[in-house]
């Protein structure tokens, strides 16, 4: 069997897991996680979403498992605040070219916040500059539809792509997202230092948030500190983690 097909199955039956990556603040407080998908296969073990969320977005059933993982954020951050838990954490999901132009992909998000009560500020949609360039009309017009609703944009792997500097202003963000291969050779590699700081700066320009993901050392942490980044994610501070894991993660910083 493919593992196309072992995929429609999955989708069908749900069986994906999701594991929570910690996103802290110059404070070292967590202020959100970003949800990734993990697909227990029977045969090849823990399948990475690296693998299947191509083969998912070729065969259409991307739009499946997105509502799957949005579903699954608006239930976690409904519970969360049922038990008056974790307030200021907000989580960030990514989103597909596909999920994004599907038809209906407006209503689905604010179906799955209504139908669980979760609080739309803290749901904040991942999207990447390659989603944009075949229909950025459609992207802005869903986009800001969705932000009217005050759900948060991310531009995840900024810089990476054909980025265009035109849709920055365009487009509803709330955050940009640098990318983990400007991250990883800091601060020793003077190209990637200037392409933070210059995305630092367009950030405070734009009156954007700035995360970075991949933080892997101090020593990135600190130069990015220093230039101003706001926002750091990587294994310094927490691999992605099941739910329950992530949960006493936060309880145990206090
Ligand atoms: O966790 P990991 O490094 O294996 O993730 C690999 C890639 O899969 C990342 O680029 C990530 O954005 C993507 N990915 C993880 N979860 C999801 C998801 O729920 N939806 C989409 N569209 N992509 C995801
Ligand atoms: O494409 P996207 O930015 O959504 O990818 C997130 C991916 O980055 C996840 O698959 C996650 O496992 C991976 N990741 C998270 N933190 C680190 C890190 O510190 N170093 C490396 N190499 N990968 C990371
Ligand atoms: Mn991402
Ligand atoms: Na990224």
């Amino acid at each position: 069997v493919s593992l196309d097909a072992d995929l429609r199955t999955a989708v069908d039956r749900g069986e994906f897991e999701f594991h929570l990556q910690p996103q802290i603040n110059r404070f070292g407080t967590v202020v959100g996680a970003e949800v990734l998908l993990r697909w227990p296969h029977p045969v090849r073990g823990l399948v990475s979403p690296g693998v299947f969320i191509p083969i998912a977005e070729k065969s259409g059933l991307i739009v499946p498992l997105g509502n799957w993982v949005l579903d699954c954020a608006a239930k976690v951050l409904s519970n969360w605040a049922a038990k008056e838990l974790f307030s200021d954490i907000n989580l960030s999901i990514n989103v597909s070219a596909n999920q994004l132009h599907s038809e209906d992909f407006v209503e689905t998000v604010l179906g799955a916040i209504e139908r669980h009560g979760a609080r739309p500020r803290r749901l904040k949609l991942e999207i990447t500059e390659s989603l944009l360039v075949n229909n950025l009309d459609d992207a802005i017009r869903k986009m800001t539809a969705l932000q009217q609703h005050e759900i948060l944009f991310s531009l995840d792997d900024f810089g990476t792509g054909y980025s265009s500097l035109s849709y920055l202003k365009q487009l509803p963000l709330d955050q940009l997202k640098i990318d983990r291969s400007f991250v990883s050779d800091l601060p020793q590699n003077k190209n990637d230092a200037a392409i933070a700081e210059m995305i630092v700066a367009l950030g405070r320009t734009l009156g954007l948030h700035v995360i970075a993901e991949g933080v892997e050392t101090e020593e990135q942490k600190g130069f990015l500190e220093g230039i101003g980044c706001d926002q750091f994610q990587g294994y310094l501070f927490g691999v992605p983690m099941p739910l329950d894991q992530f949960e006493e993660f936060v309880s145990a910083l206090g």
